[in-house]
């Protein structure tokens, strides 16, 4: 038995946690609605994928209390059909705890460009990241599609010829991240964030990779970075995938000799590692600037019914 699965789910055990921040909201407001309590959270630092118009129609009609202590309850028994120190199921493209570099997938011109967008559009602390294909204007389709493209070829093995990657729409985006200077109380997701999984429970271990391209020089060193962990993990984890402090002991464990490395990226180069790799934003108190990323995720077109409250097929561009 692994310590994710060991662990008792208690309900304060979750700090940090979306599931935390819902069920101190749930508490505090003992009669509001599921949905309330996820319009809740959503407005106040947190970017949580936005529920289909039949979820929320359900959601306004349970108590927030009480779904949660159900979910909770829930959660254990969900979490022990996918130990994530299990043998994978599905093939990754790149092995879950591998990263790569790809050197400048964007020109100089580029960099600023995004950047100067970033200053308009993303200058305070808790503004959500912004999606790219809500916001055409900022840069083509056909640019996106490229440097993904750009990142596929640069894979260690390519993918089989029946692999259909598609770009990811809802989760391309640009975000910004704060140095500990700028924000010193690392909260919610929309900009610094924990150690996660980028997958969902649904999507699991359906292969996806994330593309991270910092649009500032100094990652890492004078403005926040990005830290990997490089355990092969098979799943996505319901009780850490989403935002955990907790997550490097339980790691170290399961996979004896797991390193934590902090990438290196110069502005404008990519860095990819599959959605089931735990990361997290990277500070320390000698930064003083913020970091501003391009984020791509690629999934298998075949897939993409399972990413997201309304299924994908019309959130997706085809690759190939
Ligand atoms: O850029 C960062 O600091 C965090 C980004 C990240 O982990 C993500 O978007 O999944």
């Amino acid at each position: 038995m692994t310590l994710e699965t060991a662990s008792p789910v208690q309900p304060n055990s979750h700090g940090g946690t979306p599931f935390g921040e819902m069920w101190r909201v749930a508490e505090q407001n003992p009669a509001y609605s599921l949905l309330e309590v996820l319009d809740s959270i959503d407005r106040d630092a947190w970017d949580i994928e936005t529920p289909s118009a039949d979820q929320r129609g359900v959601y306004a009609r349970v108590n927030g209390q009480a779904a949660l202590r159900r979910l909770r309850e829930a959660m254990k028994g969900m979490q022990d059909e996918y130990p994530l120190d299990a043998p994978p199921r599905r093939r990754q493209w790149l092995a879950s705890g591998c990263h790569i570099r790809v050197e400048a997938v964007l020109d100089a011109r580029q960099v600023r460009e995004l950047a100067g967008h970033c200053d308009h559009l993303l200058h305070t602390a808790g503004m959500r990241p912004v999606r790219l294909f809500e916001n055409p204007q900022i840069l083509s389709e056909e640019t996106i599609a490229a440097i993904a493209r750009t990142a596929l070829a640069a894979l260690p093995q390519s993918l089989s010829s029946s692999a259909r990657p598609a770009l990811l729409k809802r989760r391309t985006l640009l975000r910004r991240t704060f140095s500990p200077a700028q924000l010193p109380n690392a909260h919610g997701n929309a900009n610094n964030q924990f150690w996660h999984q980028d997958s969902n429970q649904k999507f699991n271990d359906a292969p996806m990779l994330t593309l991270w391209i910092p649009l500032q020089g100094g990652a890492g060193r004078t403005c926040p970075g990005l830290e990997v962990i490089d355990a092969p993990v098979s799943y996505f984890s319901i009780l850490h995938g989403d935002s955990s402090q907790t997550v490097c002991p339980i790691l170290s464990d399961m996979f004896p000799g797991t390193k934590i490395t902090s990438l290196e990226a110069a502005a404008g180069d990519c860095v990819m590692f599959n959605g089931l790799t735990f990361h997290q934003t990277a500070t320390n108190t000698e930064m003083r600037e913020h970091r501003d990323v391009l984020l791509i995720r690629i999934i298998e077109a075949a897939d993409a019914a399972h990413f997201g409250p309304n299924g994908a097929a019309d959130g997706i561009v085809p690759l190939v």
